[in-house]
């Protein structure tokens, strides 16, 4: 069916419907205050043929007051009721405010309204409320109001059309008057956009257990990107190159929808050396090309400063005494080796050690994993001798470990070489006991006798001895190192000694650390001999009474015995005792021993001088060497 409104001559208005086989135009006629007059024409389409043609024109003329309804309609966008504002979005409205304006002269009765959009209408005449149908007098406008609730369809539609369509009793009937109607075609702005938001670090994967995001750690981030248009998004790809995964794709993301990246990443030691991990993603659609970048999040890292400081054992580099092994006096060297174990560098960095020569080593900073080495020497000292060992230990500071940090502790034993020397004084002659002058038998001598430790470690139970001496022996309980100990002791020269010569002496010691005997230096002292000797010349014994007179006469034998008696302090060698009135004459003893004696017997024959004389007068001697 077609429909066709205009005038046609001889009428103010006509309809004309035509169908396939019918034409139909419905006219309306001239009107005035009082009546109507319609006149009805119906011509048969061509090939028809008009059985009775007197009937195809009627007139009705009416006196009558018409309406005539005139419909607008608008809508308005409301975008701000759902947020975003100014974004169409899914709950926001049209109002649509339709109006019904009667033009005609006369009421229109049974005026409602249809408007398929809109599920209720608010309407007023005249600015009051008043309920469908309604009658619409001449001259008034019914003002209807209505809501249409966005749907997805109609944004990605991109505009609303619907049309609100009056019908009355009189006029704007359904199949009978003309449409009375009116089409709002709203426009609902399509807007295409994505925001990107990052969350802060979780620390997943606490690696060193303190609760701390440090180097190693790991922190997982979640990035969030929101479709914050009105209309679908494809190809939506989130990434973000410090994350594993590094990114995540999302085939279609649906207006307010997101698309998220749950990813990890382990805090690096740039990152620690800088304090913190800044992280920025970024995101992608087929619609909004982008890049939209996230916001920057920053995560502090909390620093881990550390060092270690190690000690090498000591080596032996200079041997002093050529020993082969460590002594007091021996050069030691050492490498202390300090170590950054944190995760940022250390800087002034200052490795000590009190005991060696240099004393320290300094670095302005040393990066993670590097070293600062101090190599210095150290001679061991007497105290570390006695000791028997070299207790060392280093230490370390740093701005960002302020410490001091102790190295290990070395122990290096030393070896320890106990010594001693024994000294022995020259004889002093205290007592001179026979007044001569110099050291002959019986005169009593002192000695002194000095131990001396010489070596690194004191001796203890140090004995020092000379069994010539009064007293024999003194003990020291311990000597320290360059200390004494000192036997004081007299000695009586002996006649062996007389005889020898000398008195020849050797002291000597014996000590826990030095067991020996150690002997001192022998000291031989001059002894002045005093050889002496005395000759005992018996009486006569008359052995051959030649007269047999019973007394000594002339020719009677008569026997002496010469005895010398060796009375000094050495033996007497090459002695002859004489008598050259005695037969022997002499007697040769080869040596006579101090105390010992030379005897000569021999006899003599009176003579007749003697006899003369009366006596015999006889005297021995004697000679040795
Ligand atoms: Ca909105
Ligand atoms: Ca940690
Ligand atoms: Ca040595
Ligand atoms: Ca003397």
């Amino acid at each position: 069916m077609e429909i066709d409104s205009g005038r046609r001559p001889g009428a103010a208005a006509c309809l004309r419907l035509a169908a396939s086989a019918l034409t139909l135009f419905l006219c309306l006629g001239s009107v005035s205050a009082q009546d109507a007059i319609n006149t009805a024409t119906v011509t048969a389409p061509s090939g028809i043929t008009d059985p009775n043609p007197g009937n195809d024109t009627a007139t009705d003329t009416d006196a009558l007051l018409t309406p005539t309804l005139v419909v607008s309609k608008s809508g308005v966008l409301d975008a701000d009721v759902v947020a975003p504002a100014g974004v169409a979005n899914v709950g926001d409205q049209i109002v649509y405010t339709i109006t019904v304006q009667n033009t005609g002269t006369g009421p229109a009765t049974g005026v409602s309204m249809n408007d398929p959009l809109l599920a209720s209408l608010s309407c007023q005449i005249g600015g009051s409320a008043t309920a469908l149908p309604a009658t619409l007098p001449a001259s008034q406008s019914l003002v209807c109001t209505g809501t249409h609730t966005l749907g997805q369809a109609d944004i990605d539609a991109g505009s609303v059309d619907n049309t609100a369509t009056a019908t009355a009793n009189q006029v704007c009937r359904a199949g009978l008057d003309p449409v009375c109607s009116a089409t709002a075609n709203t426009v609902v702005p399509q807007v295409q956009s994505l925001g990107l938001a990052k969350s802060a670090a979780v620390l997943s994967n606490d690696v060193n257990g303190d609760g701390l995001i440090n180097a190693g750690d790991t922190l997982e981030y979640t990035v969030t990107a929101t479709n914050t248009g009105n209309v679908a998004l494809s190809a939506v790809v989130v990434s973000d190159g410090q994350l594993t995964p590094g990114s995540i794709t999302c085939a279609t993301v649906p207006a307010g929808g997101t698309c998220v990246l749950t990813g990890t990443h382990v805090v690096t030691a740039a990152e620690a050396q800088a304090g913190q991990v800044v992280n920025t993603a970024s995101v992608t659609s087929t619609e909004v090309p982008g890049p939209t970048n996230s916001n920057t999040v920053t995560t502090p890292v909390v620093q881990v400063p550390a060092l270690t400081l190690a000690k090498s054992a000591a080596t032996l580099t200079t041997d002093a005494d050529g020993s082969g092994n460590i002594t007091e006096g021996d050069t030691l060297s050492y490498t202390v080796t300090l170590t950054n174990t944190g995760d940022i560098a250390l800087t002034s960095v200052v490795v000590s050690d009190p005991q060696l020569t240099p004393a320290s080593a300094n670095c302005a900073s040393v990066a993670v994993g590097a070293t600062c080495v101090l190599s210095g020497t150290h001679v061991v000292t007497a105290a570390e001798a006695q000791a028997g060992e070299v207790v060392n230990t280093a230490n370390a500071t740093s701005t960002e470990v302020p410490g001091p940090t102790n190295s290990n502790t070395v122990t290096t034993p030393v070896v320890q070489v106990p010594a001693l020397t024994l000294a022995k004084s020259a004889a002093t002659l205290t007592t001179d006991a026979d007044g001569s002058g110099n050291i002959t038998e019986g005169d009593t001598l002192s000695y002194t006798v000095t131990l001396t430790n010489t070596g690194d470690v004191a001796l203890t139970s140090v004995v020092v001895s000379d069994p010539q001496l009064t007293p024999g022996s003194t003990s020291c309980a311990s000597v320290v190192v360059g200390g004494t100990c000192v036997l004081t002791g007299t000695h009586v020269v002996t006649a062996a000694e007389a005889q020898a010569g000398e008195v020849v002496n050797t002291a000597n010691a014996t000590s826990t650390e030095v067991l020996g005997p150690t002997n001192s230096n022998t000291v031989t002292t001059p002894v002045v001999q005093v050889p002496a000797l005395t000759l005992a010349k018996s009486g006569a014994t008359l052995t051959t009474d030649a007269d047999a007179s019973g007394n000594i006469t002339e020719g009677d034998t008569l026997s002496y015995t010469v005895t010398l008696t060796n009375t000094g302090d050495v033996a007497l060698t090459s002695v002859v005792v004489s008598d050259p009135q005695l037969t022997p004459g002499s007697t040769t003893c080869a040596s006579v021993a101090v105390g010992g004696t030379c005897v000569l017997s021999g006899t003599h024959v009176v003579t007749a001088a003697e006899a003369q004389a009366g006596q015999v007068v006889n005297t021995a001697n004697a000679t040795s060497t």
